[in-house]
């Protein structure tokens, strides 16, 4: 076998690239994959030789289109419980506010995902990444925040890993133990952010089960002013920052992330001014999340213009959590971010692919196709990437290649 020959060769009639400003179509192109990696992109006429010289395997699609594989960038996949029953409250009237001060909210996932065993845990959570990847998506970050104690802290970020070894995914994982205050800790906010700070998140860092810290800033989590310290301590171990801000109230939650550089600031419906100015300076990504919006029938919107005009880059992401977000598909959360909020298509492409990398810290590695990038691909049955916008529900992924290697689309 000489080894010169590329291991996949895959003809399609369009691809949409990610790269430019646009979305980087290229009709009757070609994409050679060689151990993991895109080792050429470009039309067809371009290739170096005859297809079938030039790889072990050459796919011909006779339709649709090629993008880069979604990235979902924010999601609270593991957790055990549901919360249908807040859904019903809310409907009758009450906040989701007002369902936390009850003992629900946050707390009731923790004690459902405290109860779980890992094996359990793992069991209950894998069928909704499974979902994500039949709506194209091969990379997704996956956060803590429902164990809020060392073991289960760690367990949930385990198990996030392990999802990403049975479906083959791309898992980055975040440590959120500054989620909520845990029972044991009632009334003692700042004992268990110093646990956090000196015990917990150096040891889930030692363990290696730490990509990225994120936090809860909001008036029934926690101020800025309380998580400063854990960031500073996080940033002194190298680990990078993102943070909830500003989702229910202005907080000052985007100046803080941008103040630790942080990858993402994430919701910002009250971001001020000074937050979108801090960020912009930053290179802080604004992480938008129209699912938690629309179930919790919020009414003020981000500030996607302003954004936009302060050179911010914008991801979309689901936020996929059993609270604010059961949502199980990005391209859902790409639509309602056009619709409700008025970002393009293309800001929602790039979003879920170049910019959602970036809010990752791992552009030079995915997000979009170009030579050197892992060859991380999805096929749909679509014309043009407008319409992964466009369609609310239907038409999954064709196929799905993480590292060049075909995801199976559900679980066997
Ligand atoms: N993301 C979160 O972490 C919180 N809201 C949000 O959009 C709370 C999620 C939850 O209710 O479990
Ligand atoms: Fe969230």
């Amino acid at each position: 076998m000489n080894n010169e020959l590329w291991d996949l060769l895959i003809l399609a009639p369009r691809i949409a690239t990610a790269q430019g400003d646009g979305y980087g179509l290229i009709d009757n192109a070609a994409i050679g994959i060689h151990q993991g990696l895109i080792c050429f992109v470009g039309p067809q006429s371009a290739l170096p030789g005859q297809p079938r010289l030039l790889a072990r395997e050459v796919k011909q699609l006779a339709d649709g289109l090629v993008t880069p594989a979604l990235i979902d960038a924010h999601t609270h996949l593991v957790f055990a419980g549901r919360r249908a029953d807040e859904f019903e409250r809310r409907l009758a009237g009450e906040s989701y506010a007002q369902i936390a001060a009850s003992g629900g909210g946050i707390r009731a996932s923790v004690s459902a995902t405290r109860a779980a065993s890992a094996d359990e845990l793992l069991r209950i959570s894998l069928p909704r990444a499974y979902a994500l990847a039949a709506d194209g998506v091969a990379t997704l970050e996956i956060k803590s925040g429902y164990g809020l104690d060392l073991e289960n802290e760690a367990k949930q970020l385990r198990c996030a890993r392990q999802i990403g070894e049975r479906t083959g995914q791309r898992v980055r994982t975040t440590f959120l133990g500054a989620h909520a205050v845990p029972p044991e800790y009632k009334g003692r906010p700042d004992e268990y952010l110093e646990l956090l700070r000196t015990v917990v998140l150096p040891s889930l860092v030692e363990q290696g089960l730490v990509d990225a810290i994120d936090a809860y800033c909001e008036h029934l989590a926690f101020s800025v002013e309380q998580l400063r310290p854990l960031f500073q301590t996080a940033q002194d171990l190298g680990v990078a920052v993102k943070l909830h801000a500003d989702q229910l109230s202005d907080c000052g939650g985007a100046a803080l992330a941008a103040e630790f550089s942080g990858l993402s600031a994430d919701h910002l419906e009250y971001t001020g001014p000074t937050g979108i100015e801090a960020m912009a300076m930053a290179g802080t990504v604004a992480m938008i999340l129209p699912g938690a919006f629309v179930v919790l029938g919020e009414t003020t919107k981000p500030p996607i213009s302003a954004l936009r005009s302060a050179g911010v880059d914008m991801a979309v992401a689901t936020d996929l959590n059993p609270g604010s977000s059961p949502l199980l598909s990005l391209r859902a959360a790409m639509h309602l971010a056009c619709a409700m909020f008025g970002m393009t298509p293309t800001e929602s492409f790039l979003g879920t692919t170049r910019i959602a990398a970036k809010a990752l810290g791992i552009q030079q590695r995915t997000g979009c196709i170009q030579v050197g990038m892992s060859a991380d691909l999805s096929w749909w049955d679509l014309d043009h990437p407008v319409e992964l916008s466009y369609w609310l529900g239907g038409a999954p992924a064709k196929a799905v290649w993480c590292r060049g290697k075909q995801l199976i689309l559900a679980a066997s």
